[in-house]
């Protein structure tokens, strides 16, 4: 992958041909180092006083005995923090969202990753099997805090999956993930590991697999800024995520996705976005 810089945010033809064959494509530098730093502060201030916040998942006074229940993923931090907000509704990634589908998108979900060194990842995995956009997909906006690499537990993406259905997942292994769904690579395909720099941004097809193993790391942590966003024409969502926001802040109306999905009845409690 080359850090090209998109400060113009006009895509090449190459950046968006890497978009159609693999189905992600980086950003390098899309958020300056100030905005990661200020980020990376407050929240890292909010964590180290170890008090109940909501959105914290799960709550960092937890007994789960493991660095997770201290340092936990933040779901929907731009519902509390302006800064989170700023980025999730930043003008840039507006910009390139519209032209990696074609049109304007709107906003679903933000969260936070603290990822210390030791705690596990997330097994592989598609984002619209939790989102349920219909009749297209969701499409994630993945921002490096830390540097990004295998060893402390960076993203993993399999190619080309983007062109695949939605699979219905199988467990994953307790021990690496701390969630309970594993996608496992196709047959012929592998999974790659991503290099990022701080302020770099991911933007991936929600059909895509993609995963993280453990921070392996002794001292580096590896803190991300995930969004999720879908096209502004998209019939319907999982309403765990309602309120669905335009760029501008303002609340749309969506019709929820029906239970069930690809795995049938028997997941018809999946949509939760805590099992995610
Ligand atoms: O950042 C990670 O380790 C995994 C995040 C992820 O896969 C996701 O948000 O869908």
């Amino acid at each position: 992958m080359t850090r090209q810089s998109v400060t113009r945010l006009t895509l090449t033809a190459a950046q968006l041909q890497q978009w159609k064959t693999d189905g992600y494509l980086i950003a390098p530098t899309l958020f300056d180092s100030q905005q990661i730093e200020e980020l990376k502060t407050t929240l890292q201030n909010i964590a180290d006083k170890g008090e109940p916040v909501s959105g914290w998942e799960p709550s960092p006074v937890s007994k789960q005995n493991n660095i997770l229940s201290r340092y936990p993923r933040f779901m929907h931090p731009h519902r509390t923090i302006e800064l989170a907000k700023k980025m999730l509704l930043d003008q840039r990634v507006c910009e390139v969202l519209t032209q990696l589908i074609g049109e304007k998108p709107c906003a679903c979900q933000s969260m936070y990753y603290f990822k210390p060194p030791g705690s596990k990842g997330q097994a592989l995995h598609q984002d619209n099997f939790y989102l349920d956009v219909e009749p297209q997909t969701c499409i994630a906006a993945w921002t490096a805090i830390d540097p990004v690499m295998p060893e402390n537990g960076g993203l993993y993406v399999v190619p080309g999956t983007h062109r695949l259905d939605t699979q219905c997942p199988e467990l994953a292994r307790e021990q690496e993930s701390f969630t309970t769904h594993l996608v496992d690579v196709p047959k012929g395909l592998k999974a790659i590991p991503t290099h990022m720099h701080p302020g770099d941004v991911l933007f991936f097809n929600g059909q895509l697999i993609h995963g993280s193993g453990m921070n392996q790391s002794q001292t580096q942590w590896r803190r991300s800024l995930i969004c999720h966003y879908m096209p502004r024409s998209s019939r319907c969502v999982n309403e765990a995520y309602f309120p669905i926001l335009d760029f501008n802040g303002n609340e749309l109306t969506y019709e929820t996705s029906q239970a069930g999905g690809v795995c049938g009845e028997e997941w018809a409690e999946k949509p939760s976005s805590y099992q995610y």
